[in-house]
């Protein structure tokens, strides 16, 4: 009978990899057994001078191993004879070290570097037999990535930690640069915490960037120190707000985890709440019917054919993004409404006054703004309206971020413009269905149609483009708009959905196909699902518990 189990066993997982998320780009895999010692420590010392986001990496590391407690997945799946899996050799540490010639600088420098000149590659040795682990990289921050992967290999079952896939050899790194995650801050609030966790589930699946959308025309929760006024007329309280503090928090907290913030301040679309404290600087405010002003409530755009906008707007964004160490920052761009600015008298006075068209104005607009962000050391990031509908002049280096659709990306590509794939019939989390849902006589879904994980985890990032564009593809981000999430779903809505792209972008089989196959993944997807949730992130569950202790029976 056992001898049948056996059998079973390995005829169902024939040396398959547990627990990796996202898959490691070239990795063999054993069938051996393997324990950590009831002494297992990870070794830092060899990286001189170890800097104290390393060390607190590796401590949070091992306390993870301790405490993640795997045992109904992979070894609870029952099909090991677990008096084999007993008698395993014992680990006794992971040795960390940088390649010769690597300086030791913090993650959170390595995590802000401009995209690419950031190192997150690394080689990771499990041997089977006993001696030590070795992790070794050109960076800490490849050595953060290779803690990642170290610590999704482990399982406690009776009160041991084991592997059943050792001796492992994993030599890793990202397949593009870019690997988002987007938040939108402004139609709810989301306190710092909400944001902490969010970053650390992002770390763990090696997610490298926090878009985040924090302002928009229902609030204003950014304080900005030269324009207080902003958030104390546009947050949605006193308290629904973030202050420089709390930024310098949220990105001292993403660098340490090996993610770099975009902060996006939406412009000249998307910014009713900035006439609560500046009503002259804005056309079309709260103009109704919404309808025919906005893509949702409530109307109010920028006037940015007015000098006194313009001034203003790039002193506001160049205020802001100084304060941060990105080498990007983004303008938004999306969802300009003509119509308000055709019925807004101020605008059409100016436009007569000047002798531009709206899109010309829109262009020196762009420029301005653009211009001191640029003098301040940034890349401009926008969304692809920018480029495709509005044909505002752009510096070569701008970031493009395709949303309205997976077909645009070959449109901005033959523009010329990097880009980074955020499209809407993948890639959104948020149940929107076009980013509004009011009265909704007809009764259809809510949340139609839903982007399953799935779904995102089969875009083809390259689909498409010609070899000479594929290089422009920077990589991508699952987004969350949260007209209808609040704190209440934020865990359950993101997670585990939002580690699609995350593998997707780091794993990416190239050119073309974008990942590996659903099949394949969902094993994985339910242990590191299972992880979040042991981590304290309220991820939702893909199957029934059954379908989880048995791979492949639920296919
Ligand atoms: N808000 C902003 C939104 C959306 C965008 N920008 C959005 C549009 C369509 C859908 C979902 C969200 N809510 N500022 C588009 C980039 Cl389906």
């Amino acid at each position: 009978m056992a001898g049948i189990l056996l059998l079973l066993a390995l005829a169902v997982f024939p040396g398959a990899v547990q627990g990796l998320w996202p898959m490691p780009r070239s990795i063999t895999s054993g069938t051996t057994a393997l324990k950590l010692s009831p002494g297992f420590y990870i070794q830092a010392s060899a990286v001189n001078p170890p800097q104290a986001d390393l060390l607190a990496a590796v401590a949070q590391t091992e306390l993870y191993l301790r405490t993640d407690n795997m045992q109904r997945l992979v070894l609870g799946r029952g099909a090991y004879d677990m008096s084999v899996v007993q008698s395993a050799s014992t680990l006794p540490s992971l040795t960390l070290s940088l390649e010769p010639g690597a300086t030791a600088e913090s993650i959170s420098t390595e995590a802000v570097k401009a995209l690419g000149s950031r190192s997150e590659g690394y080689s990771l040795t499990v041997p089977s037999d006993g001696s030590a682990a070795t992790l070794t990289a050109n960076s800490t921050l490849g050595l953060f990535r290779g803690l990642t992967t170290f610590s999704q290999m482990w399982y406690e079952y009776d009160g041991q930690i084991y592997t059943i896939s050792a001796p492992y050899d994993i030599v890793d790194s990202p397949a593009y640069p870019f690997r988002g995650f987007m938040l939108d801050t402004a139609r709810n609030y989301f306190p710092v915490s909400d944001i902490y966790r969010t970053l650390d589930a992002m770390s763990w699946v090696k997610i490298n960037t926090f878009h985040w959308h924090i302002t928009d025309s229902q609030s204003f929760p950014l304080i900005v120190a030269e324009y207080p006024e902003l958030a104390q007329y546009g947050a949605y309280s006193s308290s629904d707000v973030y202050t420089p503090t709390d930024i310098q928090n949220i990105v001292s907290y993403a660098a340490a985890r090996g993610i770099d913030v975009l902060l996006e301040i939406d412009t000249p679309g998307h910014t009713a709440s900035i006439a609560d404290s500046h009503p002259e600087y804005v056309a079309c405010n709260q103009a109704t019917p919404w309808g025919d002003f906005a893509n949702e409530p409530p109307a109010g755009q920028l006037r940015f054919t007015d000098p006194a906008v313009r001034n203003f707007t790039t002193s506001l964004l160049s205020s802001v993004a100084k304060t941060l160490p990105s080498t990007m920052f983004s303008t938004g761009g999306d969802e300009l409404n003509i119509n308000c600015y055709t019925q807004d008298n101020q605008t059409q006075a100016e436009l007569i006054s000047t002798g531009l068209t709206l899109e010309e104005a829109l262009s020196a607009f762009t420029q301005q703004t653009h211009g001191s962000l640029i003098a301040e050391g940034k890349t401009p990031v926008v969304w692809e309206e920018m480029v495709l509908d509005h044909n505002v002049t752009l510096a070569n280096d701008t970031i493009v971020m395709v949303w309205i659709s997976s077909a645009d990306a070959a449109s901005v590509a033959d523009k010329g413009f990097r880009l980074v794939q955020a499209p809407s019939d993948y890639f959104y989390l948020d149940c929107g269905g076009g980013g509004w849902v009011g009265d909704n006589p007809a009764g259809n879904s809510w949340c139609d149609p839903f982007k399953t994980w799935q779904r995102a985890y089969t875009y083809d990032p390259l689909a498409n483009l010609t070899a000479a564009q594929i290089p422009l593809v920077l990589g991508g981000e699952q987004l969350l708009w949260t007209e209808q999430s609040s704190p209440t779903n934020l865990d359950p809505i993101v997670w585990p959905r939002a580690a699609a792209s995350a593998e997707v972008f780091w794993t990416a089989t190239s050119p073309g196909g974008g990942a590996l196959n659903v099949t394949e993944a969902l094993p994985r997807l339910h242990d590191i699902r299972f992880r979040m949730v042991q981590r304290g992130v309220n991820a939702i569950v893909l199957q029934p518990l059954w379908c989880a202790l048995r791979p492949d029976a639920c296919d």
